[in-house]
C-alpha cells in the first residue's frame, strides 16, 4: 500500500521555541515511519516581515539543524527550502487568483500580524495562506501536521482544493490538518494568554531551543501562574498554570489528572515541611529568648552582688550577648506570627529536609528567616516613601 504524503514546514523567522517543537517538530519526527514526509523550511513566508538577507539565510540553515538535531532523518524525509522549488510561487500565484478578499480577511493570523507590524502590512501578509496552499497542494498532501494556530490555514486550502476541483475535475487532493489536541497551542511564560511566537520580543515569554539549561529554569520559575496555592488544568481561570501543566503533559506523556494529582502530593509534602520549620522557628525562638534572659539575669546577680559599674566592666559582653539573644528570640516570634517560615528557607541554604534536625542549623534558619523578612519589609517600607515622593 502506498504511504499517505505528509507536507509542513515550519518559517525562517528566528531560533525555535518549545512551542515550535511541541506542536510540531515533535509530531514531524514521529511520523516519518509511517508516511512519506516533506518538510519545509519556509523561507518564501519569512518575507513578509522586513529581514536582513544574511539573517534570513542563517534562520533558515538553523532551522535545518533543528530538524536534524530533532530527530528528522533526511533518509527518510524531504527536507528542502520552499525558495529552491520554484514551483511554489508559481502554484501560489495560481491560487491567489481563487482566493476571495473576504476570505483572506477573516485569517487571525493576518489580523494578529498587520496589528504587530502596523508601518508593513504588505500583500504578501495578506496574501500568505494562498502560497501556503500552494506548499501543500503541489505535493497532493493528504496530512498537514501543525499547531493549532495553522488550522484557519488548512482549512483554507481544503476550500481551495475543492473550489479548484470542481472547476477543473480533479487535480488536489484534498489535505486535513493534523493537530494534536494536547500540544496544539502552548503559550508564552509571561503572557499565557497569548501564543509563544519566535519573534516574541520578551524573552522570558519564550523557550528557545537552544536555550541553555540554567537559563530554561529560570525562565520557568519567573512563568507568570496566579495567587492560588492549586496546580489544577482550567484554561480560562488559570492559564499560567495550564500553560505548564500542558508543556509538563507534552514532554513527559502524562494525563493532566496525573500531573494534579503528583502536585497534590508535593503540595500535602511541603505543607508538612512549612509545618515543621514553623514548629521549629517557634521552639527555637523561646530557647534563644531565654537563653538571654538567663545571661542577663546572670549580669543582675553579678550588678547585685558587685555593685553595677563593676559588672559592666568586667561583664558587658555577657550583658551584650543577652540583650541580641532576647531580642534576636522577641523579634524572631513577632515576624514568625505575620510572616510564616516556608521550607524554600532551607533551599536558601541547600539543605535537605532531614538536616532540620541539627540544632545550630535551626539557628541559622531563624537568622536568616529574619534577615530575609527584615529586609524585603526595608524594601517595601522604601519602594513605598518612594511612591509618595
Ligand atoms: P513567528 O513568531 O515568526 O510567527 P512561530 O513561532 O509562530 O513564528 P511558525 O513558523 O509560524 O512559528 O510555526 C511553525 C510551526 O510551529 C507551525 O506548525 C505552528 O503551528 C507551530 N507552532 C508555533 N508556535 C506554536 C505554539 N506556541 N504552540 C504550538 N504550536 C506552535
Ligand atoms: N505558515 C506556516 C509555515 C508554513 C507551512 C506551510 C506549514 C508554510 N507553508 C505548509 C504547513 C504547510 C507557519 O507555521 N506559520
Amino acid at each position: 500500500m502506498e504511504k499517505k504524503v505528509i507536507l509542513s514546514g515550519i518559517q525562517a523567522t528566528g531560533d525555535l521555541t518549545l512551542g515550535n517543537y511541541i506542536g510540531a517538530l515533535k509530531n514531524f519526527v514521529k511520523m516519518q515511519d509511517e508516511y512519506d514526509c516533506y518538510y519545509m523550511i519556509a523561507n518564501l513566508h519569512a518575507l513578509t516581515v522586513r529581514r536582513e538577507p544574511k539573517e534570513l539565510k542563517n534562520n533558515a540553515l538553523k532551522i535545518l539543524a533543528s530538524y536534524i538535531a530533532a530527530g528528522i532523518d533526511p533518509d527518510k524525509s524531504t527536507i528542502f527550502l520552499q525558495s529552491q522549488v520554484q514551483e511554489h510561487a508559481e502554484l501560489g500565484w495560481v491560487l491567489d487568483c481563487y482566493t476571495y478578499m473576504g476570505e483572506l480577511s477573516r485569517m487571525t493570523q493576518f489580523k494578529d500580524k498587520s496589528s504587530k507590524h502596523a508601518d508593513n502590512i504588505n500583500a504578501g501578509l495578506f496574501t500568505y495562506p494562498s502560497l501556503m496552499a500552494g506548499d501543500i497542494l503541489l505535493y497532493q498532501a493528504d496530512l498537514v501536521p501543525t499547531g493549532e494556530d495553522q488550522k484557519q490555514h488548512v482549512e483554507l486550502t481544503r476550500d481551495l482544493a475543492e473550489r479548484f476541483n470542481k472547476l477543473y475535475g480533479e487535480t488536489f487532493v484534498v489535505p486535513n490538518a493534523y493537530v494534536r489536541k494536547s500540544s496544539a497551542r502552548i503559550m508564552g511564560l509571561q503572557d499565557p494568554t497569548s501564543k509563544m511566537s519566535k519573534s516574541a520580543t520578551n524573552l522570558n515569554d519564550v523557550i528557545f531551543l537552544e536555550d541553555e539549561p540554567e537559563v530554561i529554569l529560570k525562565k520557568f520559575k519567573k512563568a507568570v501562574t496566579d495567587s492560588e496555592n492549586r496546580v489544577k488544568f482550567d484554561p480560562e481561570n488559570k492559564p499560567g498554570v495550564s500553560n505548564l501543566m500542558q508543556i509538563y503533559s507534552a514532554i513527559t506523556g502524562k494525563s493532566m489528572e496525573e500531573i494534579e494529582n503528583e502536585y497534590d502530593e508535593i503540595a500535602q509534602a511541603s505543607f508538612n515541611i512549612n509545618k515543621k520549620m514553623e514548629n521549629k522557628v517557634k521552639k527555637y525562638s523561646l530557647l534563644i529568648t531565654v537563653f538571654g534572659l538567663i545571661l542577663l539575669g546572670i549580669c543582675l546577680l553579678f550588678g547585685f552582688q558587685d555593685g553595677f559599674d563593676k559588672m559592666w566592666e568586667s561583664r558587658s559582653w555577657l550583658c551584650i550577648l543577652g540583650i541580641i539573644a532576647t531580642i534576636v528570640g522577641i523579634v524572631a516570634r513577632i515576624v514568625s506570627i505575620f510572616i510564616k517560615p516556608k521550607a524554600s528557607l532551607l533551599e536558601d541554604l541547600k539543605w535537605n529536609k532531614e538536616e532540620l534536625e541539627n540544632w545550630h542549623k535551626n539557628v541559622m534558619i531563624i537568622l536568616l528567616f529574619l534577615m530575609k523578612n527584615m529586609i524585603s519589609i526595608f524594601y517595601v517600607h522604601n519602594i513605598k516613601k518612594k511612591t509618595v515622593k
